[in-house]
C-alpha cells in the first residue's frame, strides 16, 4: 500500500517535472510581480554566478535593512536557485549590507567615494579578511536598500557582477508619486482598476497591496507617495482619519517611501474648526502647526503635503487677497521643525477664460501668477510644476515657469497614468517625450539650463528640488490596467534617479526584468515602445494642436470641437482658413515672452518654429508649407493615415512574440493592440472628416470622403 502510493507520488512528480521542462513559463503571470519577477535564470547563465557569496551579513536591524536582506535573499534563491547564509560576520564570502557608519566599525579597509550622500549607494567588491566579499553600503538604509535592488536587476538582466565598484546618486532629491485616490475607492483619471488604499470613505483593512507597491517603488528610487486626490477630500485630516492612514505609512516604512497627503487649503474652516482659512491669520497659522504636530505624533516620518489651490473650482487664497505664497508658506512653517515638505501646485489658472477674446490663453496661466512670487517661498516649499503650460496634452513645449523660478524650490510634475495619451488601452511609452522635456535646455542667460538641472535644484543651488510622477495605480493584478504600460512607472523612477538614462536603455532594462533576455524579446518591445508615443501623436494631436480629444466628457475619445467655445482654454482655433493658436509676441497672446530670449527667437519666429509644435504657437492657413515641405492640410492627413497603419502594424509586430513570452500577457498585449488598430482608424476618420469639412481642402491622395455627411 505504502509502496504503491510512494510509486504514485514518484509518477506525479516525474511528470510534473517534464511538464515545467515543457512549458518555459510554468506560472502564471498576472503582471502583479511587474519587473520585481526575478525569474529563474537559464543553467548557462547560473552558472557565470557561482561564484557569487554564499552568504549575506547585515550590519544592522532597521525595518529598512530588514528588507533589504529579505529582498537579497529572495532574489537569489529565485534566480539562481542558491539560499544565503545569514551571519552577524563575514565568516565565509557574504554579501555585506549595511551603512558606511555600520561598516567602519566593521573596520574595513574600504575608501568609500566621498560623494556618497543621501539615498545614494556603492557596489563594492572587497576582500574583507580572509574572504571575498560584495558590499553594498550607503549613508542610509534606504540606500542600501536601493543598492540591493541595484544589484539584483544586474543579475535578473544577465549582467557580470565578478568584480563591482558602482556609484549611484539621485538625480533629484525628492522623487515622488502622486495619488489621484478618492476615499470612496474611485481614483481620479485612474485606469487600472480602484484604488489600493481607500474603500467605501475609509483606509482598507488588507493592505498588502499598499505594502507590495511600496516595494516596487522603492525598486525604482520612488522615495514618496502622495495617497490621495488633489482635489482633496478635507477629511483626510480628520483626526481619526489620520488614525487609519498611519496604518498605511506602516507598509511604506519598510521600504523607505514616506507618506504624504494631499489637502485642500480651506481644511481649517471646512472641518469646522474655524470660521476662516485665511493664511495670514494667526488661529490659521497655529492649526496648522497643530494639525502637523498631531500627524507627526501617529506618523514620524511623514513626508509632508501637496496642495493644489485656486484651480478648478478648488478654494485658495484668493478668497482673502493673499497669495499663493502666503497659502504655501503657512503650511510650509507648520511642517518645517519635522523635516516635511510642501508641494504647492502651480496648476493655477482660470476656467471662466472668454474665448471670445484672441488675447486670452490659458498657458500664461502659472508663469504670470508664480514668476513675481520667486523668493516668497519658504524653504521647505517646492513648487509643483507640470510638464507644459497646458496639461498633459501629447505634445506640448516645456513649461515657461521651471525658467522663471531661480530663488523657489521647484519640482516638475510628469503624468504616467495615461489621461490624455490613450488611457492604458493605447501604447504610449511616455519616457521619451519625458525625455524631451527633462533635456531641454532653456538657456538662462545664455548658459546650459536643461530642466533636468532646474528641477532639481542643481541650477540655481537650491535646497531641494524633485520629480513628481502622477502614477494612479489599482487594484488590477496588473497595477496600470496594461502590462505593457508598466514601463512608465518603471522610466519614471529610473529617469528621476538618473535623468541622463537614454530611453533605449530604460526600455532595455524593463524589458528584461518584464519578460526575460530572450532578444527577439527585447529587440521587439523596445522597438514598438520606442515608437509608441509618435504612432500615438501622429493619430491624435499631429503639429502640437493641442488636444482634439473630449475635453468636457473622458478625455479620449476624438471630439475636437469639445476645447473651443468654453472657458477651459484648451483651444485649437481650428476654422475655415487655419488652425493653431497665435501666442506670438508680436500679433498673439505674448505667451512667447515668457521664455528666455534665445527661447523666445526659436518659438516667435514661423521659419524657426519646429513644425511639431508649429501649431501650440502660431495660427497659420492650411495650406502652409512646413519645413517638411507639405502643407499643413496634408501634414494632417498623412500623418493621421500613417499613425493608423502603424498602429496596425503593432499588431503584427506583436505576433512574433507567440510562443517567446507567456501566454497570458501574450493574449492580454495582443488584445489591447487589436483594439488600439481600430481606436486608430476611429481617430483617423474622424479628425480628416473633420479637417476636410472644415477647410474644404481635400487629400491629394483621395483618401478622405469629400461628400458631406448625411
Ligand atoms: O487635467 C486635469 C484633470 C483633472 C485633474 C487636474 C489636475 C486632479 O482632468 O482630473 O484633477 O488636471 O491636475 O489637478
Amino acid at each position: 500500500m505504502h509502496s504503491i502510493r510512494l510509486r504514485h507520488v514518484f509518477r506525479f512528480t516525474v511528470m510534473a517535472a517534464v511538464l515545467v521542462a515543457l512549458t518555459p513559463f510554468a506560472v502564471a503571470e498576472t503582471g502583479a510581480e511587474a519587473w520585481l519577477r526575478y525569474a529563474a535564470l537559464d543553467a548557462k547563465a547560473v552558472k557565470t554566478y557561482q561564484g557569487l557569496p554564499s552568504g549575506v551579513v547585515v550590519l544592522g536591524d532597521s525595518p529598512v535593512l530588514k528588507s533589504a536582506q529579505g529582498e537579497l535573499t529572495r532574489g537569489i534563491s529565485r534566480m539562481v536557485g542558491r539560499s544565503l547564509r545569514i551571519a552577524l560576520h563575514p565568516t565565509e564570502d557574504a554579501f555585506v549590507l549595511g551603512t558606511l557608519d555600520q561598516l567602519h566599525a566593521l573596520a574595513t579597509q574600504l575608501n568609500p567615494p566621498d560623494q556618497l550622500i543621501a539615498d545614494g549607494y556603492w557596489l563594492k567588491s572587497a576582500r574583507i579578511g580572509e574572504h571575498e566579499c560584495l558590499v553594498i553600503t550607503a549613508a542610509t538604509d534606504r540606500g542600501v536598500l536601493y543598492g540591493v535592488f541595484a544589484l539584483l536587476s544586474k543579475i535578473a538582466r544577465a549582467e557580470n557582477v565578478a568584480v563591482l565598484d558602482d556609484l549611484q546618486q539621485p538625480h533629484a532629491p525628492l522623487r515622488w508619486v502622486n495619488q489621484w485616490d478618492n476615499l470612496d475607492g474611485h481614483i481620479e483619471r485612474g485606469y487600472g482598476g480602484p484604488s489600493i488604499f481607500f474603500a467605501e470613505g475609509k483606509v482598507r483593512d488588507d493592505l498588502s497591496r499598499a505594502g507590495d507597491y511600496a516595494r516596487l517603488l522603492a525598486s525604482v528610487g520612488i522615495n514618496g507617495c502622495a495617497i490621495n486626490n488633489v482635489n482633496a477630500d478635507p477629511r483626510v485630516l480628520d483626526a481619526a482619519f489620520i488614525g487609519q492612514v498611519s496604518r498605511i505609512a506602516d507598509v511604506f516604512r519598510p521600504w523607505g517611501v514616506q507618506l504624504a497627503l494631499s489637502v485642500d487649503l480651506s481644511s481649517p474652516k471646512a472641518l469646522g474648526d474655524l470660521d476662516t482659512f485665511d493664511p495670514l491669520d494667526p488661529r490659521v497659522v497655529a492649526w496648522w502647526r497643530n494639525k502637523v504636530n498631531e500627524i507627526y505624533r501617529q506618523i514620524p516620518d511623514f513626508g509632508g503635503f501637496v496642495v493644489k489651490a485656486d484651480s478648478e473650482g478648488r478654494l485658495g487664497p484668493s478668497t482673502y487677497n493673499r497669495t499663493q505664497a502666503d497659502a504655501a508658506n503657512v503650511v510650509a512653517h507648520a511642517l518645517k521643525p519635522h523635516g516635511g515638505v510642501v508641494f504647492y501646485r502651480a496648476f493655477v489658472y482660470n476656467h471662466h477664460l472668454d474665448w471670445r477674446n484672441l488675447k486670452n490663453d490659458r498657458a500664461k496661466a502659472a508663469y504670470d501668477i508664480f514668476h513675481p512670487l520667486d523668493g516668497a517661498f519658504d524653504d521647505h516649499a517646492i513648487v509643483q510644476i507640470k510638464n507644459g503650460p497646458i496639461d498633459f496634452q501629447v505634445r506640448e513645449p516645456v513649461s515657461p515657469l521651471f525658467a522663471g523660478l531661480r530663488r523657489t524650490n521647484e519640482a516638475i510634475e510628469l503624468q504616467i497614468t495615461q489621461e490624455y495619451t490613450g488611457q492604458q488601452r493605447q501604447l504610449c511609452f511616455l519616457v521619451p517625450m519625458w525625455k524631451e522635456v527633462l533635456d531641454f535646455d532653456m538657456r538662462i542667460d545664455d548658459r546650459p539650463t536643461p530642466v533636468k538641472d532646474l528641477v532639481a535644484g542643481r541650477t540655481f543651488h537650491r535646497p531641494t528640488g524633485g520629480i513628481v510622477g502622477v502614477a494612479n495605480v489599482g487594484m488590477d493584478a496588473n497595477w496600470l490596467g496594461n502590462p505593457l504600460a508598466m514601463a512608465n512607472l518603471y522610466g519614471f523612477g529610473r529617469l528621476a534617479w538618473q535623468a541622463d538614462l537614454s530611453a533605449e536603455t530604460i526600455v532595455g532594462e524593463w524589458t528584461r526584468l518584464t519578460f526575460g533576455n530572450d532578444p527577439l524579446v527585447v529587440q521587439t518591445i523596445a522597438t514598438l515602445q520606442l515608437s509608441s508615443w509618435h504612432v500615438y501623436e501622429s493619430y491624435t494631436g499631429p503639429l502640437g494642436a493641442g488636444t482634439l480629444t473630449n475635453i468636457v466628457g473622458n478625455h479620449y475619445d476624438p471630439a475636437p470641437e469639445s476645447s473651443e467655445r468654453n472657458g477651459w482654454g484648451q483651444w485649437h482655433r481650428a476654422d475655415h482658413d487655419g488652425i493653431g493658436m497665435d501666442r506670438t509676441v508680436a500679433t498673439g497672446t505674448a505667451y512667447i515672452a515668457q521664455y528666455p530670449p534665445a527661447i523666445q527667437k526659436l518659438y516667435e519666429s514661423l521659419a524657426a518654429c519646429p513644425d511639431n509644435l508649429l501649431l501650440f504657437f502660431h495660427h497659420v492657413p492650411y495650406t502652409y508649407v512646413l519645413h517638411s515641405g507639405k502643407t499643413v492640410i496634408q501634414h494632417i492627413y498623412d500623418s493621421h493615415f500613417d499613425g493608423a497603419e502603424q498602429a496596425s502594424a503593432f499588431v503584427s509586430k506583436w505576433e512574433a512574440l507567440q510562443g517567446h513570452i507567456d501566454e497570458e500577457r501574450y493574449n492580454e498585449g495582443l488584445k489591447l493592440l487589436q483594439y488600439q488598430a481600430g481606436e486608430a482608424v476611429i481617430w483617423r476618420d474622424t479628425i480628416c472628416n473633420w479637417i476636410y469639412h472644415l477647410s474644404g481642402l481635400p487629400d491629394q491622395k483621395g483618401r478622405v470622403r469629400t461628400e458631406p455627411r448625411h
